[in-house]
């Protein structure tokens, strides 16, 4: 996962970008990269266990971008939602653009993520 932002949220130095995002009832999070300014980029899988589930109830995918701050985390932006049922069409390895918006739509920045859909034998 690669992000690049336009500003930096940071009012002091550099800010400290991670992405988060919702699935099934969770929240998970990539780790932290301190000081990394206007772009990070992570080497961070994440498995999401039985899409189908998400794909009937209609669930989609949103990442957010945060800077880590010791008081309370700035929310940065979010990628548009994309539904799960658009990450299995293939099981090629996918190389997706999402752009990151704030609050007001604007654009921000954008992440790049790649996502591979793997038929788990054994899945009910
Ligand atoms: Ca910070």
């Amino acid at each position: 996962m690669r992000a690049k932002f336009h500003k930096d949220a940071d009012a002091w130095g550099k800010q400290d970008p991670f992405v988060q995002f919702r699935y099934n009832g969770k929240v998970l999070k990539t780790s932290v990269k301190a000081g990394a300014g206007k772009e990070a980029t992570w080497n961070e899988e994440f498995t999401l266990d039985n899409i189908a589930r998400e794909i009937a109830s209609g669930n989609k995918l949103r990442l957010e971008a945060l800077d880590d701050d010791t008081v309370s985390d700035d929310w940065i932006g979010a990628t548009m939602p994309l539904s799960y049922s658009e990450l299995v069409t293939t099981s090629e390895k996918v190389m997706r653009k999402l752009e990151f918006v704030d609050k007001a739509g604007k654009e921000i920045g954008y992440v790049n993520i790649s996502t591979q859909y793997i038929w788990a034998v054994g899945n009910d």
